[in-house]
């Protein structure tokens, strides 16, 4: 079973991931974990903080001889601003550490900061945006790197862009030869693969820069070259599509999901939202009129690409703060602000490719099997050869 978990805070020493259950084989190329972690950092709206930062995967164990030995993959990915909080968060406490403190006693709408602190218990919030922080998805970001470097040797590959920044969207489909453009560019500006439209994203992202306020949008994760019959619908928690979703919205940020054209399917009638059936019987290949099921069925992979958006809400720490209460006072009082991203919408992409190829790469492995790479690849073959016959 492929799981992972990650530890760090936001202003801590350094984050932490492992992924335990990769099969011995897997070729890793550090420079592609950190490409990964690049493009998370980038896109127009990002804050102080990525000025700060310049992640690298730091492998520590289960890759030797740039191969996966079978055993937990440990990642460290240093905080650079830790040298700026050693002392506002210290692992011992020191005498005088009261006044290093930087406490938030002010909790931000639509963050973490009240129902963690009435949760755990704290009068400052502190502790619970360190975890909360999205900081941790660049720990998810490079094991899911690994998941994808595993699903490339199966050629399947997991690619995102934006299609919405606040009421910018794109009104068209992204064909895979465009993602796959977008992701090799050094430099991201929104993640839309229209220029056009992505220009005027960026004026909704300006706007929100001049009132000093945050926006949200939509990004799509698309998984190319996918075989049918990974998940299944034989009960909830198999169900590939419920994985993907619950996968998704834990992304920090996001509210909601949407897989395939669901949101237009709910308004339609019922022979206007199916994909019809046909035959080639050249290849002895089954395909599809259209896609709109985003590629799953009964929560089953159906062969056609898995399309999935994650909705995320504006960031909730704003320059112009909302009503809040302070704490300590117990009075209305404006919302903690320190600094905030303005719009992160092209990097909760790039943390949706990583999320999705971890569960992708899950529910392979739960298929295929497999101590070594050879072993999995013999087990797919023996399938694809299935499905030739079929
Ligand atoms: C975040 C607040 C900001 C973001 C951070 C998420 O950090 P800071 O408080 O240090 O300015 O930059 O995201 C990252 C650090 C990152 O690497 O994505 C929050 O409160 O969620």
């Amino acid at each position: 079973m492929l799981r992972f978990e990650t530890a760090g805070e936001s202003h801590g020493e350094c984050l932490v991931a492992t992924l335990t259950g990769l099969p011995a084989g897997v070729p890793v190329v550090v420079d592609r974990i950190d490409h990964e972690l690049r493009r998370r950092q980038q896109g127009y709206g990002r804050g102080g903080r990525m000025k700060i930062e310049n992640d690298h995967a730091e492998i520590v164990a289960g890759v030797r001889h740039s191969l996966t030995i079978g055993a937990p993959i440990a990642i460290l990915i240093r905080n650079r601003d830790w040298q700026n909080w050693s002392e506002a968060l210290p692992v011992e406490t020191f005498p005088g550490a009261g006044e290093k403190e930087r406490k938030v006693t002010r909790p931000r709408p639509g963050h973490a900061d009240l129902a963690g602190a009435l949760k755990y218990n704290f009068a400052d919030a502190r502790y619970i945006l360190e975890r909360a922080s999205a900081r941790e998805t660049a720990a998810r970001v490079a094991v899911g790197a690994l998941a994808k470097a595993f699903l490339s040797q199966f050629n399947i590959g997991v690619l995102s862009h934006v299609v919405a920044v606040g009421a910018v969207r794109l009104e068209r489909a992204a064909a895979w030869e465009e993602l796959v453009a977008l992701s090799a560019k050094e430099e991201t500006l929104l993640g839309c693969v229209d220029a056009e439209v992505e220009r005027r994203m960026k004026e909704t992202v300006d706007e929100a820069y001049r009132t000093a306020d945050t926006v949200g949008g939509v990004f799509e994760v698309v998984v190319h070259n996918v075989p049918p019959g990974l998940g299944s619908h034989i009960a909830w928690d198999t169900r590939l599509d419920g994985r993907l979703a619950q996968a998704v919205v834990s992304i920090q940020a996001v509210k909601g999901v949407e897989i395939g054209d669901a949101a237009r399917a709910a308004a339609e009638f019922g022979s206007r939202v199916q994909d019809t059936i046909g035959y080639r019987r050249e290849d002895r290949q089954f395909t599809r009129g259209s896609n709109r099921a985003g590629g799953l069925e009964g929560g089953i992979t159906n062969g056609q690409d898995i399309v999935i958006r994650g909705l995320l809400k504006p960031i909730s720490t704003l320059r112009r703060p909302l009503e809040s209460v302070d704490f300590e006072t117990r009075e209305t009082a404006l919302a903690s602000y320190e600094r905030s991203d303005v719009c992160a919408v092209p990097a909760a992409g790039v943390i949706g490719e990583a999320m999705t190829a971890l569960v992708l790469a899950q529910a392979f492995l739960e298929k295929f099997g497999g101590d070594s790479l050879d072993e999995t690849r013999r087990s797919f073959e023996a399938y694809i050869r299935q499905l030739r016959d079929f």
